[in-house]
């Protein structure tokens, strides 16, 4: 898989998958065919790696949806357009590796859809956001409308899109578009980081984590009590699990440690 792709870049580290979009001359703006290849990174990933980071070559993560190729479909281009985008950032989202992405530069429409779409968001100090769709007379048509409205609130995602506003990385980090905000060059080691420690959990909590979460977020109170017993109780009878619990009885494995 390394290197077979034209506008994105693989590699294995460990149990680690980096996907790089690759298309720096046009700030990885997104066409259909890279959205393509996304796919089968991503495919490859979950079959290769126990977790994934997506950073951005160049000077900005990714300027969103490829303008040049969207200005030439019709309407119903544009909707199977959009639906393509979906079934991808759904395996990202809801898939079976937890997603890191390192951000900086411009994240902005599609691209913030995009990042929105992995699990943990760790910006560089010059990351910075924007929603133009407005300005550009078109709508998100990424996953936006659901991912990032659920990150960030309706009422700041209809401010960013009505008035074209960009905020910077200790902004989006006050509003909940990303976890982390570290100095600038720093994101894809500190999001390597994370992902490395995060591919050492047990598979079976990682996936509950990514599918069950959002899914509970979404259910009445007392759904999602009634389905977290379930998951609560599969997860911990696993073997897996058995095992971990027993290495920490026995004194085998590491405490929780109190934040630096
Ligand atoms: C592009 C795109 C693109 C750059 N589609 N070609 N996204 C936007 O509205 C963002 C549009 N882009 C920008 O505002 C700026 O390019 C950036 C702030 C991201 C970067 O600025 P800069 O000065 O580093 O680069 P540049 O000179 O503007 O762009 C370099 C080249 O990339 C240039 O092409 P060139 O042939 O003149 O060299 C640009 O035209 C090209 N380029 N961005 C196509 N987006 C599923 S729905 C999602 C809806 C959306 O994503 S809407 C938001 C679209």
């Amino acid at each position: 898989m390394a290197g077979t792709l034209h506008y994105l870049q693989t590699e294995l580290r460990g149990d680690v998958a980096l996907v790089g979009l690759n298309r720096p001359e046009k700030r990885n703006a997104i066409s259909d065919a890279f959205i393509a290849e996304l796919e089968q990174a991503v495919d490859w990933a979950d079959s290769n790696a126990k977790a994934g980071v997506l950073y951005g070559n160049g000077p900005h993560f990714c300027a969103g949806l490829d303008l040049a190729e969207h200005v030439k479909k019709t309407p119903f281009e544009g909707v199977h357009g959009s639906r393509a985008w979906h079934r991808v950032f759904d395996k990202l989202h809801r898939g079976r590796l937890p997603w890191f992405s390192a951000l900086h530069g411009a994240v902005v429409g599609g691209g913030l859809e995009l990042a929105s779409s992995t699990h943990v968001r760790v910006a560089d100090a010059s990351a910075f956001f924007a929603l133009p769709e407005g300005q550009r007379g078109i709508f998100v048509g990424g996953g936006g409308s659901v991912r990032t409205a659920r990150l960030m609130g309706v009422a700041r995602m209809t401010d960013m899109m009505l008035t074209g506003r960009s905020v910077d990385a200790e902004t989006a980090e006050r509003w909940n578009l990303v976890q982390y905000v570290v100095p600038k060059g720093e994101a894809l080691d500190h999001a390597l980081r994370l992902a490395t420690q995060a591919a050492t959990n047990a598979e079976i909590s990682n996936y509950a984590i990514l599918n069950a979460l959002p899914r509970i977020q979404d259910m009445a109170a007392d759904d999602g009590l009634f389905v977290e017993s379930f998951i609560a109780s599969f997860t911990a009878t696993s073997p897996e699990a058995e095992a971990r619990l027993n290495a920490f009885l026995s004194k085998k494995a590491g405490k929780v440690a109190a934040p630096k």
